[in-house]
């Protein structure tokens, strides 16, 4: 139980190696999901590389959480400012002066690391760091939940993700608890669930204060711009391995943005990115040779990321062993297999060039000629009563998260021919198409209500003949085996929704112009992927995203989360494909 400058105590557990002869870093992680409750019999598969150089590990509850004392608040506040504040960034750094004063034969050199909230933890150092923490890896760290990532996509609620996380973490201090859901498709209980207020007035009755607060606080007001901790990172504080998936479900987002805030200033080149092609933590499980039926082409990339990537970085910084990476940006691109170093990222060698969306369903590198014959849009009705599914139901809840993590690979077949769902396909590429960098889209849309949201989704579709059947000609498939290919697959390289409420601006709702063309600027963070000769490639269009993204009313109400059932209505919504609305997306091409 290690004291904290306000006297809370947390809940800390030390593993030191059982034959250690020299004084060893220590590697902290800082958690609310639970420390070991008895010494592990052996080596968690996250520190298996690590630990052939020797560290002494460390892991804490966070306050509030399990036996650490205080309050969990589930928050990223850090007010460097007030001298009598606790905060993730104070209680790291009194831990780090308590473990090196107290754990015998430590070398004075700390390094931290983490996924996701420990991810957070490691990454809300960089605020304020220990003059002892020599190395951290920051791994798929959140930084404005509003803004992007587990909570909120530029203002649009995640609401399966929020409501059913926020439950986990605060419904009992000693466990991380799984909302019963009484219906076994989640889909199906969150369309009966109605309008946002019912959560509260039918099933936790405010009892979870992280939920409440979402409720309370719709726009990008004080309470989320205090969250959004990144702001105040301006210089490379700590040498800091930051590691993102390009297929993570929670929080794709927030490693890009502290890489890119530290990279304001880091005269000693200490800030560097890894990416991979991984859902949520992938690259810390045993393997990672695939991602849902998506092969690596026999890599196993979370191995040789642990081998070749994080233990010598570590090594280096705490142990002084080895060399400084060579390189800022790491990624294993998908598509061509492949492990690639940049010296700089995004590499410049990228070139955007415009991939257009055109009214007879088609996509191409022209764009729409003046005086385009035809219809200059396409359009479908969006009814919030019949929203656009994100995966293939039943949807299972998120937590403990089964088919949750790989949703974002899945065959996007599945939804093509709704009549909501408005599809654009290229001919098949004569060469490779490799796209390195953060891709965009802009949207020229309209709609006949006066809120609404537009999703976009990148995709890869393979060829036909991407596989042979691996069946027997006579006895046809076993049941599911025919799903198992992938001939034709529609697979997801970047998706996002936008809000129109928030075209404008964050801070205040706007209602849109009905029926008036709007640009829609959708941001799609970076990839490195390879669309390979003889695939095409896809864009959807959709306006509902059910239940990870909660229903638009289409109708502008001042708090969705206010809204009543009457507020819901259908809406026609226009996408323009015309010369002087021509809707596309960028793509960093590299040569
Ligand atoms: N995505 C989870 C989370 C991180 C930070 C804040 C809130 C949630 C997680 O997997 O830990």
């Amino acid at each position: 139980m290690i004291p904290m400058r306000d006297g809370v105590h947390l809940q800390t557990v030390i593993l030191t190696p059982v034959d250690q002869h020299e004084p060893l870093p220590l590697l902290f992680r800082r958690t609310p999901y639970g420390v070991p409750a008895k010494p592990p019999e052996k080596i968690s598969t996250s520190a298996k590389e690590l630990s052939q150089d020797g560290y002494i590990f460390v892991i804490q509850n966070l306050r509030g959480r399990f036996r650490s004392e205080g309050e969990f608040k589930l928050s990223s506040w850090v007010d460097l400012n007030d001298p009598k504040a606790t905060n993730e960034t104070t209680d790291a750094f009194d831990s780090i002066e308590w473990l090196l004063k107290n754990v015998p034969d430590n070398n004075g050199k700390v390094g931290m690391f983490g996924v996701s909230y420990d991810g957070l933890t490691t990454a809300l150092t960089l605020l304020h760091p220990h003059p002892a923490l020599k190395a951290i890896s920051e791994q798929a760290s959140p930084v404005d939940q509003w803004m992007n990532d587990d909570d909120h996509r530029f203002g649009a609620l995640r609401e399966s993700y929020n409501f059913e996380y926020a439950v986990m973490e605060q419904a009992d201090k000693n466990k991380n608890v799984h909302f019963d859901f009484e219906t076994y498709d989640t889909y199906q209980w969150y369309l009966d669930l109605g309008p946002l207020s019912n959560v509260n007035s039918k099933y936790i009755h405010g009892s979870i204060p992280y939920w409440n607060s979402t409720m309370e606080h719709p726009d990008y007001d004080d309470f989320w711009k205090k969250e959004a901790w990144v702001n105040q990172l301006h210089a490379s504080t700590v040498p800091n391995l930051n590691v993102a998936g390009f297929w993570d479900q929670e929080d794709p987002w927030g490693p890009w943005q502290i890489f890119r805030h530290a990279s304001e200033h880091d005269p000693d080149r200490t800030n560097f990115i890894v990416a991979g092609p991984w859902f949520h933590g992938e690259w810390q499980t045993d393997k990672g040779d695939s991602i849902g039926l998506i092969p690596f082409g026999g890599h196993e990339t979370a191995r040789e990321f642990r081998e070749n990537i994080e233990a010598p970085f570590f090594r280096y910084y705490l142990h002084g062993k080895g060399d400084k990476p060579a390189w800022q940006g790491s990624t294993f691109q998908s598509g061509s297999n492949t492990w690639r170093t940049y010296a700089e990222w995004p590499p410049q060698q990228a070139k955007p060039i415009n991939l257009y969306l055109h009214a007879d369903g088609t996509l191409s590198f022209s764009a729409p000629l003046p005086g385009t014959a035809g219809k200059a849009y396409r359009e479908y009705v969006s009814d919030p009563a019949n929203p656009v599914p994100y995966r293939q139901r039943p949807i299972s809840p998120t937590y403990p998260g089964g088919d949750w993590k790989t949703w974002e690979v899945a065959d996007q077949r599945f939804v093509d021919h709704r009549p909501d769902v408005l599809t654009f396909t290229s001919e098949p590429l004569e060469n490779d198409l490799t796209i390195t960098g953060p891709l965009a889209a802009t949207l020229f849309a309209s709609t006949s209500g006066t809120d609404s949201d537009f999703v976009l989704k990148l995709i890869d579709v393979y060829p036909e003949n991407t596989q042979k059947p691996s069946w027997n000609a006579d006895d046809g498939p076993t049941p599911g085996q025919y799903a198992q290919s992938l001939n034709g697959y529609e697979l997801p390289i970047a998706m996002e929704v936008r809000r129109g409420r928030y075209l404008i601006g964050y801070e205040k709702p706007h209602p849109l112009t009905p029926n008036k063309p709007a640009e829609w600027k959708i941001p799609l963070r970076d990839h490195d992927h390879v669309f390979l000769k003889g695939h095409r490639i896809m864009v959807q269009v959709q306006s509902t995203w059910f239940p990870l993204i909660d229903r638009n009313p289409q109708k502008f109400v001042p708090s969705i989360y206010k809204a009543s059932a009457s507020d819901f209505v259908s809406a026609t919504q226009r996408i323009y494909c015309s010369h002087a609305f021509p809707s596309h997306l960028v793509l960093p091409v590299m040569p």
